[in-house]
């Protein structure tokens, strides 16, 4: 089996559970590759922080200059979970250095700069992914299947939330290395890019491209001190975000997101429903998809009137999305398993047997949509997105 030495751009929370999927997949999927975890980087200011993560995920050495592990030829895969900031300048040196690369979300800032990091991607043709890890989480492969199998029927409404709650208080600072998700220049934007990036690639890959939107945000707490300096500083992410969506297939949508949904965690749900049937999906509760069957898709026949009613499809059986890699049914898998399930599909498409999505190019689109979201709220009107 060939090694597979990986350089992990980054050592915070995304660097933990993409560590931990590198070393959990072949235990799980039949992979062609032994991943090593070779080095991974942080910021020498970040020293502690860099030798604790080293030696909790086993990685055989730390770096603080990112170019160097670029510049490695051992290295065959760029794992990029450093703050959005760095992400296109990144990308593009790996791209450039010839490495597989594999990217959190949101790709960008902005889809300027997505379009900057698809153009030399492609250009380098190397492989590559972008982690929108929901795809993976069984319950919601199963969602996309039901949909692909025409089980909804024509869709009519597509419902996205995604709430936390974690910046209510005003005594949370912003800036620093944990809380970059609060400044604007680090993140490119609040609960868009953070959140609804994940919502949006969901609703786009099951029910198909957004062509118009309007949406309004909200900043709630307009000054923080800032971590590092300890200033006070003028806020300027989205805290808050809802918007109205048209879909191309003519279905009509809203989606909503926020850090002040006083206890909402991770509360990522999404809707769908449609003439034959609804589904429902909840990521507090990952292991159930909820599933209205209204009408037989082949037929159009009604189901017998005491049989409707939602019905909550436990997602634990070996015929369910990535079930047949774990436990036995009824036994539930957890977050890090779509990070473990997305790393699988990646490495099993690296023959050319099947594409991989999502790639850059899918990222980009959502960056896209997210600016739209963004450039609406500011001008308060519609935005219309091209396909
Ligand atoms: C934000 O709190 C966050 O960590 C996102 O950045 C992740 O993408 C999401 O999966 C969990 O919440």
């Amino acid at each position: 089996m060939k090694t597979l030495n990986v350089g992990m751009l980054g050592c915070g929370f995304m660097g933990r559970t993409h560590s931990n999927a590198y070393n959990q997949v072949g235990h799980f999927f039949d992979i062609p590759y032994k991943p090593v975890l070779k080095v991974c980087y942080g910021r020498q200011e970040d020293l502690a922080t860099l030798e604790k993560f080293q030696k909790a995920w086993g990685y055989e050495s730390i770096e603080t200059d990112w170019r160097k592990i670029l510049a490695d030829p051992e290295i065959d895969i760029v794992d990029i979970v450093a703050p959005n900031f760095l992400h296109k300048e990144m990308v593009i040196a790996a791209a450039e250095a010839g490495k597989m690369i594999v990217c959190e979300k949101p790709m960008a800032m902005s889809y300027a700069e997505a379009q900057e990091m698809v153009a030399a991607v492609e250009k380098a043709g190397v492989a590559n992914m972008v982690s929108f890890c929901y795809r993976r989480v069984p319950a919601i492969s199963l969602f996309k299947q039901l949909v692909d199998e025409q089980r909804v029927g024509r869709p009519f409404h597509y419902r996205a939330i995604y709430n936390q709650d974690y910046t209510i208080s005003q005594k949370v600072p912003a800036g620093g290395s944990s809380l970059w998700r609060l400044d604007a220049k680090v993140a490119g934007s609040g609960v868009t890019g953070d959140l609804l990036a994940h919502s949006i690639d969901a609703a786009e890959w099951i029910n198909g491209p957004i062509k118009k939107v309007c949406a309004y945000t909200e900043i709630f707490v307009k000054e923080r001190k800032n971590a590092e300096t300890g200033e006070m500083v003028k806020i300027t992410i989205d805290d808050a975000c809802m918007f109205l969506a048209v879909f191309e297939n003519g279905s009509i949508g809203t989606f909503e997101s926020s850090r002040y949904a006083r206890g909402r965690k991770n509360y990522n749900c999404m809707e769908l429903n449609g003439e034959n049937g609804a589904l429902f999906f909840n990521l507090e509760e990952p292991e159930y998809l909820q599933f209205f069957r209204y009408a037989d898709p082949d037929t159009g026949k009604k189901v017998e009137d005491h049989l409707t009613g939602w019905q909550r499809i436990l997602v634990t059986n070996s015929e369910h999305p990535y079930m047949n890699k774990y436990w036995v049914p009824g036994t539930t898998i957890g977050y890090e398993h779509t990070f473990i399930n997305q790393l699988a599909d990646f490495l099993q498409s690296l023959d050319g047997s099947k594409p991989f999505h999502p790639t850059v190019q899918d990222a980009a689109r959502v960056q896209k949509v997210c600016d739209a979201v963004i450039e609406s709220a500011q001008k308060q009107q519609w935005i219309e997105i091209d396909p």
